[in-house]
């Protein structure tokens, strides 16, 4: 398990750095970011969101059943990703392991093409739709060091920013 880095921390405004070493520190690397995900009911994590600005992020859509069981079969893993292509646009609730407890709707591009390496720095191409092209939007915004938060109205922003003051200061009352 790795420690998440959670918003106000600075260090998520950081812009991740290009792969170039495809070996057996990044392999494992991406084993712990799977590891850390799963356990903290993620479906969804950069690598900056554990300390580690490079382009890295992997995605584990829940399966599509009652149980929503996450399989490592399923599971994503985007090196470098680059997006070709962008169109239409839907709205999704949000929510981030770096912002906990905390969803609101985002607009974001409904369909989208990149290229990407795999852990082996295998190029890749991939058009995504649905969950899997938000998720992938939302987990390359922490790649230029932007959360869902700032993509918010005016209005939203402030309510979430006193809503997570309260809910820190609440935090920190009852760790004292
Ligand atoms: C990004 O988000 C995402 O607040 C991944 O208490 C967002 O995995 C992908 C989480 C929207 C697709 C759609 C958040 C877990 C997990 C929390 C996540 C929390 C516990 C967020
Ligand atoms: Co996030």
């Amino acid at each position: 398990m790795l420690p998440i880095v959670t918003y106000p921390d600075k260090r998520l405004k950081l812009v991740s750095k290009e792969v170039t070493a495809f070996d057996a520190a990044l392999h494992s690397f991406l084993d712990d970011m799977f590891e850390t995900m799963i356990n903290t009911n993620g479906i969804g994590l950069a690598a900056i969101q554990v300390d580690r600005p490079v382009n890295v992020l992997i995605i584990c859509l829940p399966n599509d059943d009652e149980e929503g069981t996450q399989e490592k079969a399923n599971l994503l893993e985007i090196i470098n990703p680059k997006i070709t292509h962008q169109e239409g646009t839907t709205v999704y609730q949000e929510g981030c392991l770096s912002v906990p407890k905390f969803y609101e709707d985002v607009e974001r591009f409904e369909t989208i093409a990149l290229t990407y390496q795999d852990r082996h720095g295998k190029a890749c191409t991939l058009e995504a739709d649905g969950l899997l092209s938000i998720a992938i939007q939302h987990e390359i915004d922490h790649l230029l060091g932007k959360l869902f938060i700032e993509k918010l109205s005016y209005g939203r922003r402030k309510k979430f920013e006193k809503e997570y003051k309260r809910m820190q200061k609440e935090q920190k009352s009852k760790k004292s």
